[in-house]
């Protein structure tokens, strides 16, 4: 495999899905080396495979909102590949959702899963819906339109999909109140459920509980210790919620989230009561930080900015893709960061990636370090599949394992020979490893 001659070919099929190139880029020009090691992965052509989904539906979904008036929006489900277990990844309820962003997610997903230990396969979907603003009733009558196209192709053993941007407790359960009633049924077949109805306990905050387990590793296997560091957090909702609690529950201090409207710089950290405003703001549906600086003096709001200028041990971005960028990387380096680790999906443009690695600061990749969510949603599939529930602190000790076992994983595919990791390269090429033996196990399908 020629990985620039691969990604032309790609190009011209899928013109214009910056996104989605790129995460398949990254992939493929960091496990060229393994792969063509392999000479029946090239046979088995894997790589042309694996790129491209299994499947992708796309569909209008007619609502009615609250003044009578009919509203149409786009819905998408991508089944990526189902190598190693039914399809599963999140749903994502965004203005800029389109199938670039859905294709990016879903390849990502595919490694992510991969790494998790668990038997899940790679999907995504979502919708260009924006719940913000909208009405509990209109959020209800769109989630409904939208299983009504999809929950043909959903169940426990062919696609479960869940939460993302977006999509929290609340959709969850209007999207699953529609399914039940359409396929008579009461299955596992969406995770991130509440914890009435097979929901599972510290789903909510795996996502940023298992950055920071995977995080503490990070820093130990470097011989640092997380406690008094300084962190940057970018994004206020539900991921940077865990990364924060966790973060600040191990000793170190959060100085910044973030919003669409800019940054907060808090220079005695975001701890107690700080982290309840958090969930406030984010209540509050107005997408904006600033607010936190006039309930807390210490804090300064910065609009318009990101909090990569700030000068920090740990950068993690916690907000979307493409996140930081090349200049903030430079920044980031210049203040002496050690460590940037990725809790969004695709965090760090490739531009950004270079610089941290190039100036041996350790870079965690989102599909590590953000894999604690998914994990725990395969808990919860696990758990509904028993028909039983695990006490809180099982699944933090499953969760915390998982996450060990994912960096061991880094670990041993990332080392070079000078002792730096490249986590990067690890979590792509042991994500990568097992689903191509699958693949190449079950034939051409
Ligand atoms: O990006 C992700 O891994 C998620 N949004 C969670 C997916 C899931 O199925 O729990």
């Amino acid at each position: 495999m020629n990985v620039n001659k691969f990604m032309q070919q790609l190009e011209a099929k899928h013109p214009g899905e910056k996104e989605y190139l790129q995460a398949v880029r990254e992939v493929l020009t960091t496990i060229q080396d393994v792969y063509n090691q392999h000479p029946e992965f090239e046979k088995a052509k894997i790589a042309e495979r694996i790129v491209e989904p299994d499947r992708i539906f796309t569909f209008r979904i007619p609502w009615i909102d609250d003044k009578g008036e009919v509203q149409v929006n786009l819905g998408y489900r991508v089944q990526f590949n189902n190598a190693i277990g039914p399809y599963k990844g999140g749903l994502r309820f965004h203005p800029s959702v389109n199938l670039s962003i859905l294709k990016f997610l879903g390849f990502e997903q595919i490694f992510k899963n991969s790494l998790t230990t668990l038997p899940m396969g790679g999907g995504k979907g979502g919708s260009d819906f924006n719940p913000r603003g909208k009405s509990d009733a209109e959020v209800m009558r769109f989630c409904q339109a939208f299983m009504l196209e999809l929950w043909q192709h959903l169940g426990p053993d062919m696609d479960v999909p869940a939460g993302d941007i977006g999509v929290g407790a609340r959709e969850v359960g209007y999207l699953f109140g529609m399914y039940k009633k359409l396929k008579r049924e009461h299955t596992g077949m969406l995770t991130g459920k509440g914890l009435e109805f097979g929901g599972s306990l510290i789903r909510p905050e795996a996502t940023g509980f298992g950055a920071l387990y995977f995080v503490r590793q990070m820093l130990q296997h470097a011989g640092e210790d997380i406690k008094g560091k300084t962190i940057a957090v970018s994004g206020f909702g539900n991921v940077a919620w865990g990364a924060v609690t966790k973060a600040t529950q191990m000793g170190a201090k959060v100085v910044t989230i973030s919003g669409p409207d800019g940054y907060i710089y808090d220079p005695e950290g975001i701890s107690g009561e700080k982290i309840d405003y958090m969930l406030y703001l984010r209540a509050t549906c107005n997408d904006v930080v600033a607010p936190y600086a006039d309930k807390f003096p210490e804090a300064k709001f910065f609009a318009g900015k990101k909090p990569w200028e700030v000068k920090v041990d740990i950068a993690m971005p916690c907000a979307t893709q493409n996140e930081l960028n090349g200049d903030d990387a430079k920044m980031l380096v210049a203040n002496g960061v050690r460590f940037v680790a990725e809790v969004s999906n695709m965090g760090c443009t490739p531009e950004a990636i270079d610089l941290f690695i190039g100036n041996k600061v350790i870079y965690g990749p989102g599909k590590a370090v953000n894999a604690g969510g998914v994990a725990t949603s395969g808990l919860e599939m696990t758990q509904n599949a028993m028909h039983i529930s695990w006490s809180a602190e099982e699944v933090d000790d499953k969760l915390h394992h998982i996450m060990s076992e994912i960096h061991k994983q880094c670990i041993q595919y990332g080392t070079e020979p000078n002792g730096y990791v490249n986590y990067m390269k690890g979590a792509n090429i042991a994500g990568f490893m097992k689903v191509a033996k699958a693949m190449l196990a079950q034939g051409v399908v």
